[in-house]
C-alpha cells in the first residue's frame, strides 16, 4: 500500500504519466477535483470514526480510445475536507480469481468493525449478457488489506432477476440491522437482502421501481425518509426519489445534479460527516480529462425545509474546511 499526503496548499509540481497525459501529483489549488494526481471515478463515501473515506475507481484510458480502462480501486481519506490522504491501490481485478477485468464502480460498507467492499467487474467465465458481476472483499481496516473471502461472485448474469449490466453496487444497512445490496444500470435497478455476515445473499433479487433510473443507485436516510439517488438518462444527470423504507415505494423528486461537461457519466454518493452533508461525484475537469478520464469532486448537499434535496451547486472550490 502506498500512502501520500494530498495537501492542496502545497506547490509541488511532481508529475505522474498516465498514457499521454502528465498531471500534477499535488496541486497548488484548493478545490475540485479534490484529487489531481490521477484520474478517479465512481466515488462512494464511508464515515468511520473521525474520518471520511472516499473509495474510487481508477481511470487509466488514454485520450483517444473509446471505453473505460480500469484495473484497480483506491481510497482517499480526510478529517477536515481539505487535506486528503491517498491509499492504494487497495484492491484490483487480480484480487478476484473469478474476474478478468473492468474494475467498475464500488461501495465499501462497515459493519461491526469489519469493512465490506462491493465491486463490479467482468466475470471470466460467466457471460449470458454483458458478463459483469458483483463481488465483495473484506478487511478489518477501512484501508485494507482486503480479501475476496467468498472466492466467487455474489451476483452474475446467471443470478435470477439480475440485469443485463450487473454493475454499480451500493449497500445500505438499515436501522434494524438488515443490509441491502442495490445495483444496476441501463435503466434497471435491483436489490437483494444480505445476511448478517454481509457476504451472502438472503432471498430473491427484487426489482427497484424508480422513475428515470439509469445506473448508480445509492441510499441514504435523513430522519424518517430514505433517499435513493441515481444517474438518469445517458449522458447522465443525477436524480432522486424518496420513500418510507429502504425498499420504497419510491416517489420521484427531480434532478439534483445537471449534466457534466466532458463526462457522460454522473456517479454520486451522499454522506453526512461532522454535521454537514456532502455530494460526492466525479467530473472530467482535470487537464486531459474526458469521458474515460474522470476526477473525484466534493460539494455541499443541502435540503429545503421539507427535506427535499436542493439542486447541487457545483463549485471549483469544493467545500469549506472543517475546523
Ligand atoms: O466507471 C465505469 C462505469 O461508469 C460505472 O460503473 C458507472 O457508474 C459509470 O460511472
Amino acid at each position: 500500500m502506498m500512502n501520500s499526503l494530498f495537501s492542496k496548499t502545497l506547490l509541488s509540481v511532481a508529475c505522474v504519466s498516465f498514457g499521454s497525459v502528465c498531471v500534477a501529483e499535488k496541486s497548488d489549488r484548493r478545490g475540485n477535483p479534490v484529487v489531481t494526481g490521477m484520474f478517479t471515478a465512481d466515488p462512494s463515501p464511508l464515515v468511520y470514526e473521525d474520518t471520511l473515506y472516499i473509495y474510487t475507481g481508477h481511470d487509466i484510458q488514454n485520450e483517444t480510445e473509446r471505453f473505460f480502462k480500469m484495473h484497480d480501486w483506491y481510497a482517499f481519506s480526510t478529517q477536515d475536507m481539505v487535506n486528503y490522504e491517498k491509499h492504494g491501490p487497495l484492491l484490483s481485478v487480480d484480487d478476484f480469481a473469478w474476474a478478468k477485468g473492468d474494475a467498475f464502480a464500488s461501495h465499501c460498507a462497515e459493519r461491526d468493525g469489519k469493512f465490506y467492499w462491493y465491486v463490479s467487474l467482468r466475470h471470466k467465465d460467466v457471460r449470458v449478457n454483458e458478463g459483469f458481476a458483483i463481488g465483495v472483499a473484506v478487511s478489518d481496516s477501512p484501508t485494507g488489506p482486503f480479501k475476496d473471502v467468498v472466492g466467487e461472485a455474489l451476483i452474475t448474469d446467471e443470478t435470477p432477476n439480475s440485469v443485463v449490466l450487473n454493475i454499480d453496487p451500493a449497500v445500505y444497512v438499515d436501522d434494524d440491522g438488515q443490509a441491502y445490496l442495490y445495483w444496476g444500470s441501463w435503466g434497471e435497478a435491483r436489490y437483494v437482502k444480505l445476511k448478517e455476515n454481509m457476504i451472502e445473499l438472503d432471498g430473491e433479487v427484487q426489482t427497484v421501481e424508480a422513475h428515470n433510473f439509469f445506473e448508480a443507485p445509492f441510499i441514504h436516510k435523513l430522519g424518517e425518509t430514505y433517499y435513493l439517488t441515481y444517474a438518469s438518462h445517458y449522458p447522465s444527470t443525477t436524480e432522486y426519489s424518496t420513500g418510507p423504507s429502504a425498499t420504497g415505494p419510491w416517489t420521484y423528486r427531480g434532478v439534483i445534479n445537471d449534466l457534466l461537461p466532458k463526462s457522460e457519466t454522473n456517479h454520486q454518493g451522499v454522506v453526512e460527516f461532522k454535521g454537514n452533508w456532502y455530494f460526492i461525484y466525479h467530473n472530467a475537469a482535470l487537464p486531459g480529462g474526458g469521458v474515460y478520464r474522470r476526477s473525484l469532486c466534493v460539494d455541499l448537499l443541502e435540503y429545503d425545509e421539507e427535506g427535499l434535496i436542493k439542486k447541487v451547486v457545483r463549485t471549483d472550490t469544493s467545500v469549506p474546511a472543517i475546523e
